[in-house]
């Protein structure tokens, strides 16, 4: 695990060299890239810094108990007009198409906890053995003595409590551990983020669920847990999409298996199939996912194929 001392100190050396800095979310926000922007937005506020916060996606309305920050589209923002610029996570989904369009002598700050991030600024805070860029961020506010307010750090247990599914998937360190009472003890309120991310679910989430789950079999042969979801499926329960999220995490608690898929119908002809395992179960998703053209992580990894998922009397059929 990295400490980027060298690189936190040319972090506040420029920033505290800008006048107007932009922090950018990714594509899809969600409780880590919207945590890390807003505790980075309060310790730029705090030394007078005039900043926005770029994102082609609005900020879910169930974040907006915790963050309280406008999202622009990036579009609608003069990008020259900033002295720094700085992506936190999943820096490829959203900030790979602001680069484009950023003249020389304007700062890029990458900070993310993804693995084979290809993309260069000119500081590079990247470390996969991070839970969250959240807990990076963190590091970062102490290394330079920053005041960790109660909102900033809700904004950190926010990111962390999310990318580490409530403490329970591999990430979830020691240190983590530690950074989390050390977060609490600054004020971060676990109420706010519980209410907000786990008690939100709508009827229509609950209904696509259950439709999902009373599909799921076994395959024996390689302990895979398999559910689908068809178009009809989502429209007959006034679901989105994103309601199909968690479906894979939930099916992949059944004791036995090793691994869940659950291969949903979205825009005409395109079946996306999400991989979710656990550290103790030993399987590699990712290879599976690649196998068909996709990629992730080794516990959670997704691809895309086209066809159609064909209900039929014995169960359902990929078409
Ligand atoms: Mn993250």
């Amino acid at each position: 695990m990295k400490t980027f001392s060298s690189e936190f100190n040319t972090l506040n050396y420029v920033i505290n060299n800008s006048r107007n800095i932009l922090l950018v979310a990714h594509s899809n926000p969600d409780g880590d890239t919207a945590g890390s922007v807003s505790a980075l937005a309060d310790y730029l506020a705090g030394l007078g810094k005039k900043i926005d916060i770029a994102c082609y996606d609005p900020l879910p309305e169930y974040l907006k108990e915790i963050v309280k920050l406008n999202f622009e589209f990036p579009d609608h923002l003069k990008i020259n007009s900033y002295d720094s610029i700085i992506a936190c996570d999943s820096v490829e989904r959203g900030f790979n198409k602001i680069i484009r369009n950023i003249s020389d002598n304007q700062i890029t700050v990458l900070i993310d906890h993804h693995p084979d991030i290809i993309l260069k600024g000119d500081i590079n805070i990247i470390d996969p053995s991070f839970s969250s860029v959240c807990e990076i961020i963190y590091n970062f506010l102490n290394s330079v003595k920053a005041d960790i307010n109660k909102n900033t750090a809700t904004c950190l247990m926010l990111g962390i409590i999310g990318d580490t599914g409530i403490f329970k998937h591999a990430n979830t360190t020691s240190r983590v551990m530690e950074i989390a009472a050390e977060l609490l003890k600054k004020g971060a309120s676990l109420t706010k983020i519980t209410k907000a991310v786990f008690s939100n679910k709508k009827i229509s989430t609950l209904k696509l669920w259950g439709m999902a789950f009373e599909k799921a079999r076994i395959v024996p042969k390689n302990a895979m847990i398999i559910t689908v979801l068809t178009q009809k499926n989502i429209k007959e329960c006034d679901a989105t999409t994103d309601d199909i999220a968690q479906v894979a995490s939930i099916l992949n608690t059944v004791p036995g298996t090793r691994f869940s898929l659950v291969l949903s119908e979205r825009e005409a002809g395109i079946i996306k199939g999400s991989l979710r395992s656990e550290e103790y179960k030993g399987a590699d998703v990712s290879a599976i996912a690649s196998r068909f053209g996709g990629g992730g992580h080794k516990l959670a990894s997704g691809f895309e194929i086209k066809g159609r998922i064909i209900e039929t009397e014995a169960g359902w059929e990929i078409a």
